[in-house]
């Protein structure tokens, strides 16, 4: 919804767009940065980023603006860039709402690379940002190696709970800690607010009572780390060991304090500085295979790990040629075998040597053949995971060999982070949200029943895509997901269930099905067939993929929603893989650009030229 005050400044920042200036001599591109705030470290280190990286380029020009963390301020600085005639934005914004109709007036016009905190929808070009609940996971673990099995009591130090910042890396220590480390006990947070060291260490000395047996202190950013560590000194009471978060270099960033012995570690949040003028380049050059979403890694830096700060195992530049292991999970679906394909041309286009594994979906044989890989002593190992949990050991036995694992398609669940170099696949949940999302736009107040066909038990899509789907679902009183069932991805998977639970019970049975893969949407197909009832139209029917037969079928009004879950990750991967090779640091997450379907968005032609 556009708020009306945005609306005469929205005009005017078209006008302005459409009367840009011709950049100077030489420079070929103009990138306009607007940051929310200087006032922290971690925001002038991603500046500082930004135009270090810029600077590589002499055909680059790059602008600052710096919107003080008003927003009426940010809008301001963005009129003006436009009014310079930026090519491309890279914007971190102060308040995401108030600035989400803003991001997609401007990205009608030039494209837009979203820093730090993600707006609502997918009006951006680009994504790029910490993953602050797997932040909030990690300062768990860390908090678990200082304390050991024994544990503790935990005081966690945060900024205002209305920053999604600081609610997220909350989330996610809180139920990592209630997961996986029951023996550490949190205490009542303090909030500091507004979010600095000095307040931070006021309100510790305010209340000196907070500190009463305690074991530790969890901060979510290294400058309140600080002002704890100031107080803890004041009150002698620097004995009390601290985990902070943020992390960037320099005087008072977590790095300095770490090594000055203020705290006993952090979690790196890094800014995306550099990866955001590397990827600007990609879009302005019109790269194909820009991904929607890049997440960057984090990671816990203690005095231990921080003289040889390089945790993971970096390829060796391999000379003769680079030697791919690919374990995959097996060819249970129309998708799979196309991402199969995929993988295998870019590996040719790439000159990569791929030595190509089919698990058929049995676990211990995929993971036997990553121990073939280790001991093959190949460059690097690409591993599709079946389910997330089983591979921790394995994957520990390439890291102690120096093998570098990248992830495609599926993840792993694991709090080890450094098992693996980066994950290349898609927004599962957010596919899941909107399949639920199309439901709600097409039955607003009525009662639906639903039933939900399951991909494959214990994988990522399968858990990602429920747990976006019921997000939306669960808060419609009037919706019910009357049943589910695993068809395991395949369409006689699909065709069983349904054909089952229409015949045990009496029509109307249900309205909507939602099926986590086309396969299983094509055997739901068949299965009404059979039962004399006509699919798209007696029950409505939604599945994830945007494989040629699916969008066939949409198109034929045999079903009526397809959300894209794209398996042409190859390109995406080989760029990983030489990156990796070539000592690059990888993100922790390259999320692919997706988009949805309904019937009279796909024709003929669109479908022919559809590779898969
Ligand atoms: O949606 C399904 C396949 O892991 C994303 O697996 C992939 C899923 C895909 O079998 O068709």
């Amino acid at each position: 919804m556009l708020r009306k005050g945005l609306l005469p400044a929205m005009a005017l920042l078209l006008l302005l767009a459409s009367c840009r200036v011709s950049p100077p001599e030489k420079i070929d591109y103009v990138i306009g940065v607007s940051n929310s705030s200087m006032l922290e470290e971690w925001r002038i280190q991603l500046n500082r980023e930004l135009k270090e990286e810029a600077d590589r380029y002499p055909f680059l020009s790059v602008i600052f603006t710096d919107a003080a963390s008003r927003s009426d301020k940010q809008i301001r600085d963005i009129e003006k860039l436009m009014g310079y005639g930026i090519d491309l934005l890279i914007i971190s914004p102060c308040d995401v709402e108030r600035m989400t109709p803003i991001i997609s007036a401007i990205y009608e016009t030039i494209p837009v690379i979203i820093l730090d905190r993600v707006v609502d929808g997918y009006d951006y070009t680009l994504f790029i940002g910490p993953d602050n609940d797997n932040i909030g996971r990690l300062g768990a673990l860390a908090l678990h190696r200082l304390l050991g099995e024994e544990g503790g009591r935990v005081l966690e130090i945060s900024g205002p709970m209305d920053q999604l910042s600081s609610r997220s890396r909350s989330r996610g220590l809180h139920r990592e800690v209630e997961e996986s480390y029951p023996s550490i006990v949190m205490k009542d947070p303090l909030i500091v607010s507004p979010q600095n060291r000095d307040r931070a260490e006021d309100l510790l000395l305010e209340e000196p009572g907070r500190l009463e047996g305690i074991d530790a202190i969890y901060t979510h950013t290294d400058g309140l780390a600080l002002g704890v560590s100031r107080a803890l000194e004041k009150l002698d009471r620097a004995d009390i060991p601290i985990v902070g978060t943020d992390n960037p270099s320099g005087e008072n960033g977590g790095f300095d304090l770490v090594d000055r012995g203020l705290i006993h570690s952090t979690v790196e949040s890094s800014t995306g500085g550099r990866e955001a003028v590397r990827y600007a380049l990609d879009i302005l050059n019109r790269r194909t295979g820009v991904p929607k979403q890049i997440i960057l890694r984090s990671r816990i830096v203690t005095r231990d790990n921080r003289s040889n700060y390089t945790p993971m195992p970096v390829g060796g530049g391999a000379e003769d040629g680079i030697t791919l292991g690919y374990a995959q999970v097996g060819t249970e679906s129309q998708w799979r075998v196309s991402n199969t394909k995929s993988i295998i041309q870019a590996a040719k286009d790439f000159d990569i040597d791929l030595i190509y594994r089919d698990a058929d979906q049995n676990q211990e044989a995929q993971i036997g053949y990553l121990r073939e890989f280790i001991e093959k002593k190949v460059d690097a190992i690409l591993l599709s995971p079946i389910v997330e949990e089983g591979y921790e050991e394995v994957l520990g036995e390439a890291k102690e060999a120096g093998i570098p694992v990248l992830l495609s398609d599926r993840k792993i669940d694991s709090p080890d982070e450094e098992l693996y170099m980066t994950f290349i696949g898609g927004d599962f949940k957010e596919e899941g949200r909107r399949a639920a999302r199309w439901i709600s736009r097409q039955y607003p107040g009525q009662s639906v029943r639903i039933l939900e066909l399951w991909g494959t038990n214990g994988a990522t899509p399968t858990e990602e895509r429920h747990e976006g789907f019921a997000e939306i679902i669960d808060g419609i009183a009037a919706y019910d997901i009357v049943y589910a069932g695993t068809g395991n991805f395949t369409r006689d998977g699909g065709y069983a269930i349904v054909s089952d639970y229409l015949e045990t019970h009496a029509p109307p049975m249900v309205d909507v099905i939602f099926a986590h893969n086309d396969d299983m949407i094509l055997g739901a197909i068949d299965a009404i067939r059979e039962r004399g009832l006509k699919p798209g139209v007696d029950i409505k029917l939604i599945s994830v993929d945007g494989t040629r037969a699916a969008l066939n079928a949409l198109k034929k009004g045999d079903m009526n929603f397809v959300v894209e879950c794209t398996p042409l990750l190859g390109d995406q991967v080989m760029k990983a893989v030489l990156d990796l090779m070539q000592g690059k640091d990888l993100p922790m997450r390259i999320v692919t650009d997706e988009r949805t379907f309904e019937a009279d968005q796909v024709d003929d032609g669109f479908i022919r030229r559809r590779s898969y």
